[in-house]
Parts: C-alpha cells; sequence; structure tokens
C-alpha cells in the first residue's frame, strides 16, 4: 500500500493516468480560490489536460483557501504534495482513475494571510480563478447590491492590510501590483451565478470604491472579469471511494473526487493579462456567454434542486433514484418544457432538446450516486439563482409556474419539519438552516416572505395562493407523489 505523494508518483499502479509533465517546471499562472471537488473536477482537470497535450509550463495552479472550513484539505493537500486522485465514473460501472498534478502549491490564509497577498501579487499570476459557491459573492439578493452589513468586510474596511474575505484579499493584491507597476491579472468567477464576471465586477468595484477609490478606477480599467459556464457534476467524496482506490489500487488517498464524464466550459473572452490556450483541450471561449449560463442554471441546477427537495422529502437519496422514478422523471421533463425553457434565450449552436435529454441522460448515471442531500445543502443561497427567477420571469409572462411552485412548498416543508414525509430525519446542510426553519415555523406565507431570497414573490397573489394551497396538502401529507401527479 503506498501514500499519493509525489516521491510515491512513479511506483504508483500504471493502471492510473499520471501527470506526464514535470510538475517541479510548472508556473503557477493560475491562483485559485476555494479548491473543493469541483474545483478538482473541473479547473485542475482542464490544466492537467492542458499540460499533458502541449507541454507548456505556464499554467499551473496554486490553491487558496480563505476559510476555516478549509483547514482539513489544506493539510492534506500538502501532506499529499497538492497530488490527488479523480475517479470519473461512467454510466455502465467503469470507473477511470486519474492523479492529478496541476495544482503545484497551496496557501492556507487563516494561517499565513501575507503568503496569499503575495502569491496573488507575484509576476507569474496571470489568472484568479474563484469558487467561492453561489453564497459567497456578499450581495444582498434581493437588491443585487453590496452587502456593507457582513460584520467581516466593516472589519476589513477598518484594516485593510489585514483581509479575511475574498474581496479583502483581491483588493490587498491587486494594490500591491499597482504599487509594483505589475499588470493587473484577470479575475474568473467559475460559480454558478448568472453573469458571474459582472457580478464580482460589481461586487470588487463597490468594496474598493469604499477602501480606495483610486484603486477602485485601477480596478475598473485594468483588470478583466469575463463571464465563465462551467459544468461537471461532482457528488461528495464517499469512503467507499476512498477504499476503492486502496483496494484497487493499492493507494491511499485521503480526499480523492468523483465526478461525471461530461464536462463542459465556456468562457468570455476578454482576459487582462494572457490566457492559457484552453481551446486546445476543449474549452469554448464566447463572446457573450450569458444565455449558455442561464440555459444551463434554469435546467440543469434548477432540475437538480427540483429533482433534490422533492425526492428528499419523498424519501429518496440520490439523484438517480428520482429519475428512475417514472413520475419524478416525468414531472423533471415537464418542469424543464413548461417552465423553465419559456423563459430562456436561444443559444447559438444548442438545441435545447437534445440538451434537455442530456440532462436526463446524466442525472440517471447510476454510478454517480450523487445525494439529494447535497444538491439540497445551501438552498437559501441557489434557489435565488437556479428557480425563483423562473417563477418571476413566467409570472410577468401569464406563463405555468405550478410545477416551480410544489418546490418551493416542499422547500418550506424540509426546512421547517426536516425530515421527509415518513418522519425520517434529513440532513439539512444551509447556513441558513435557523432562519429558513424558524420562519417555516411561524406559517408557510412567512416562509416566503423572506426577502433575502425571495425579493417580492409573496405580493404576487397567482404565485402565494397556489403555492399555500400546496404547502397545506403537504403538511396534511397527502404526499408528494399525489401533489405532483396532479400536476403532469
Ligand atoms: C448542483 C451543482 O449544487 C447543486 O445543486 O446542481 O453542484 C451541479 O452538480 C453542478 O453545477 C454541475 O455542473
Amino acid at each position: 500500500m503506498q501514500h499519493l505523494n509525489q516521491q510515491n508518483l512513479a511506483s504508483i499502479d500504471n493502471q492510473i493516468s499520471k501527470p506526464s509533465f514535470n510538475r517541479s517546471m510548472l508556473k503557477t499562472g493560475m491562483v485559485h480560490i476555494g479548491v473543493g471537488g469541483f474545483h478538482r473536477a473541473h479547473q485542475a482537470y482542464y490544466l492537467q489536460e492542458l499540460a499533458t497535450k502541449t507541454n507548456q509550463y505556464d499554467w499551473g495552479l496554486c490553491g487558496i483557501g480563505l476559510r476555516e472550513e478549509d483547514r482539513n484539505i489544506s493539510t492534506i493537500l500538502k501532506k499529499q504534495d497538492q497530488l490527488y486522485s479523480l475517479l470519473i465514473k461512467h454510466p455502465n460501472g467503469t470507473i477511470e482513475p486519474h492523479i492529478i498534478g496541476a495544482i503545484v502549491d497551496y496557501k492556507f490564509a487563516i494561517e499565513d494571510p501575507q503568503s496569499v497577498i503575495d502569491k496573488l501579487a507575484h509576476e507569474d499570476t496571470k489568472i484568479v480563478s474563484l469558487t467561492i459557491t453561489e453564497g459567497g459573492y456578499n450581495f444582498n439578493p434581493s437588491t443585487g447590491e453590496f452587502d456593507f452589513e457582513n460584520s467581516i468586510i466593516q472589519e476589513e474596511l477598518k484594516h485593510p492590510k489585514n483581509p479575511k474575505s475574498v474581496y479583502g484579499f483581491l483588493a490587498a493584491a491587486l494594490q500591491k501590483r499597482r504599487d509594483n507597476k505589475l499588470p493587473a491579472f484577470t479575475i474568473l468567477s467559475c460559480d454558478n451565478i448568472e453573469h458571474n464576471g459582472d457580478v464580482t465586477k460589481k461586487m470588487l468595484l463597490a468594496f474598493t470604491q469604499k477602501l480606495n477609490p483610486e484603486l477602485a478606477d485601477w480596478i475598473e480599467k485594468e483588470v478583466r472579469f469575463p463571464n465563465s459556464m462551467v459544468d461537471r457534476i461532482t457528488p461528495v467524496t464517499t469512503a467507499e471511494d476512498i477504499s476503492f482506490l486502496a483496494k484497487n489500487h493499492d493507494l491511499i488517498d485521503d480526499w480523492p473526487v468523483t465526478c461525471e464524464p461530461f464536462i463542459q466550459w465556456v468562457i468570455e473572452d476578454k482576459f487582462s493579462n494572457g490566457r492559457p490556450a484552453l481551446e486546445q483541450v476543449g474549452v469554448q471561449f464566447v463572446p457573450d456567454v450569458k444565455p449558455y449560463e442561464k440555459m444551463k442554471l434554469r435546467l440543469l441546477n434548477a432540475g437538480h434542486s427540483v429533482l433534490g427537495i422533492l425526492g428528499a422529502i419523498h424519501g429518496y437519496q440520490t439523484i438517480n433514484e428520482c429519475i428512475d422514478d417514472p413520475l419524478f422523471n416525468t414531472f423533471l421533463k415537464q418542469f424543464m418544457d413548461k417552465e423553465a425553457t419559456p423563459v430562456l434565450d436561444a443559444v447559438k449552436g444548442i438545441d435545447l432538446d437534445t440538451y434537455k435529454q442530456s440532462l436526463l441522460d446524466r442525472f440517471a448515471n447510476p454510478n454517480i450516486k450523487d445525494s439529494v442531500s447535497r444538491i439540497c445543502s445551501e438552498s437559501a443561497a441557489k434557489l435565488p439563482k437556479f428557480l425563483i427567477p423562473t417563477i418571476k420571469e413566467n409570472l410577468d409572462n401569464d406563463g405555468n409556474i405550478a410545477l416551480s411552485t410544489l418546490v418551493i412548498a416542499a422547500w418550506c416543508f424540509y426546512s421547517d419539519k426536516q425530515t421527509d414525509l415518513n418522519n425520517k430525519p434529513l440532513e439539512v446542510i444551509d447556513s441558513q438552516k435557523v432562519v429558513l426553519q424558524n420562519s417555516a415555523q411561524i406559517a408557510p406565507l412567512s416562509f416566503i416572505q423572506q426577502k433575502a431570497i425571495f425579493g417580492d414573490l409573496s405580493k404576487s397573489e397567482r404565485f402565494t395562493s397556489l403555492y399555500e394551497v400546496m404547502a397545506k396538502e403537504l403538511y396534511n401529507n397527502r404526499g408528494v407523489k399525489k401533489q405532483m401527479q396532479k400536476l403532469v
């Protein structure tokens, strides 16, 4: 049995694909904030492909963790010389193992904040990419404005030399680059938010305006914030994934990542200081990424939430279990066709029917076993981006809203009881868990009156009356499937 690290790399089972390039020569052209499973299955995978294919050494990665929750990954990556395994799970049961070596450095801000600023301000750093989650952008979802009430932000504005948030670090590093007369880096958001680059720009400018208006002007002129759409289903790593490597490949990896075979990255082609030739490994560079983002968020991510929330209260554990149920399958199709699609913009070169069918196939991958608890996690941050805009746009256009409304009613029940409809406790993971539960416990109506999540949706008489009837039925426990049946 061997531990995964650089020294052992050559003697690790050759059935596993390994980095063929010389890792010690890779410069860290890209610095990534938020090294979770998704980054390791997606951007790091693409950069590994690029280094393998082109033998170009400018685009290695340095990972950065800003939060206490990143301590564990920081320790594991350090121990493993930033190496980890990626298990690509095919629908026929095959598991394709890769060792990814594109990350060559990692900095943990809580232990050494200065090293993070220095890395970001280093001349080799050309791009700073982000996966800081849908909830990590610090904007008020009902106004879309930067949230200056956040106590961390208030602290940072008082002590800019002691940054804590992503904005504090970006501002400190950009200030240092400006002082050192180095070109700005590109900031590349890879989170599931519509217009993710524009949002990042707006938030960083709001923050730096307060901090130092001259710096804000420089950022506005020099920093590019391409919008991007990212896609690869990446379930939570399980103990079986770890033992799979030990049993089949004699390899001890403390935190492998698993994912589906599908992968996609569409990026707006505007960069401040050069970019990797990722088109050589299948990344699409386009002039306008917005229609792609909207299509993916409103069909794939919302589709996940539809299945996850209804599935959770019904008692299903995984997304493929939901999709195997013909009623859930039909419900999802109708949600996509009747509610999500009518408010989408056309995407050049994409046939929406083919795209939707591909989502059904991907969700059905029996080897992925993506848990409904992962999908439902942080719904308070996700639904305002994935589902609620579809309801609002359909209300404006007199479109259908019934299927989406049932999902909101089910989410109220889920947040309130934190059990399925058979009283079995559910694992609810949400930073807003207490707030959600408190408002749902007052009454279903109070739940949708949470402005930070729903904006003024509860003012719609059409939505509210339908929602209240549906919530009542759920609370009287007539079963979620009976209600789904009535709608399809
Ligand atoms: C999921 C996403 O978090 C969620 O609810 O919908 O993580 C999804 O799997 C990815 O965006 C796929 O690209």
